[in-house]
């Protein structure tokens, strides 16, 4: 479309059906959410992570509403029989989704994709603590402006970058831009990992403030959660 879509003014949320013709951002089944009212299910399993321990990045980009990591093949996850390769992972500040109406100083999205096509997301929380991982290496990027992008040879442990319990809420919902694709299966981690102030001030320093969507409806959909 002529005009790209942002998080604020004649191109922000409320505008983003218009903007993009074909996308599902008025769609009954958006994304992020407030997780709150929640069911237990039993049944559900751990999630299958076969995140190897030298995956590299290929590239940081800015791309004007995140700073993404972008992958070389490797990592990947098994969601209901099917596997879903790790692509990339960008952040929010602050978080997208909040927990019982509180939102965390940061989100970080693990994007992953299948054959098909279809996405599934984990998105883990940070809160105010000690500086953690994903955001160390930060700090050489800088300064990386809108559109730019740096090739690097990074290697990166995901399973470092994740707290040790992966109990989860799961719902299935939408991309959180556009396109606001629809079928996305997400898992957000209950428990957050740490980020430092002086880490998110770095991210604030690369990427928009406030890239986030605010809450979606329900619209009655079933959200479940592991352990207690
Ligand atoms: S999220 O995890 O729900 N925030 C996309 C992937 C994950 C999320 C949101 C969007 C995605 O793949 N979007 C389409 C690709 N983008 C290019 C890009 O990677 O950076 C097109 C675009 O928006 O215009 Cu930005
Ligand atoms: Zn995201």
């Amino acid at each position: 479309s002529s005009k790209h879509w942002s998080y604020a003014g004649e191109t922000g949320p409320e505008h983003w059906a218009e903007i993009e013709a074909e996308s599902d951002c008025n769609g009954k089944f958006q994304s992020p959410i407030n997780i709150v009212k929640y069911e237990e299910n039993n049944s559900l399993k751990p999630i299958a992570l076969h995140y190897a321990e030298n995956t590299k990045i290929h590239d940081v980009t800015n791309n004007g509403h995140s700073i993404q990591y972008n992958f070389e093949s490797g990592d990947n996850i098994m969601v209901n029989g099917l596997r879903y390769d790790l692509k990339q992972v960008h952040f929010h500040e602050p978080s997208e989704h909040t927990i019982d109406g509180v939102r965390y100083p940061l989100e970080m999205h693990l994007v992953h994709i299948n054959d098909s096509g279809q996405y599934t997301v984990i998105a883990v929380m940070a809160k105010e603590g000690v500086s953690s991982i994903p955001f160390d290496f930060l700090e050489s990027f800088l300064p990386l402006k809108a559109g730019e992008k740096k090739e690097v040879d990074l290697p990166f442990n995901m399973n470092d970058n994740l707290p040790s319990n992966k109990d989860y809420f799961f719902y299935t919902g939408s991309l959180t831009t556009p396109p606001c694709t629809e079928g996305v299966n997400w898992y957000i981690l209950k428990e957050p990992i740490t980020v430092s102030l002086e880490q998110v001030d770095l991210l604030k320093k690369l990427m928009p403030i406030n890239n986030y969507r605010n809450e979606q409806p329900h619209n009655g959909r079933q959200l479940y959660v592991t352990g207690n």
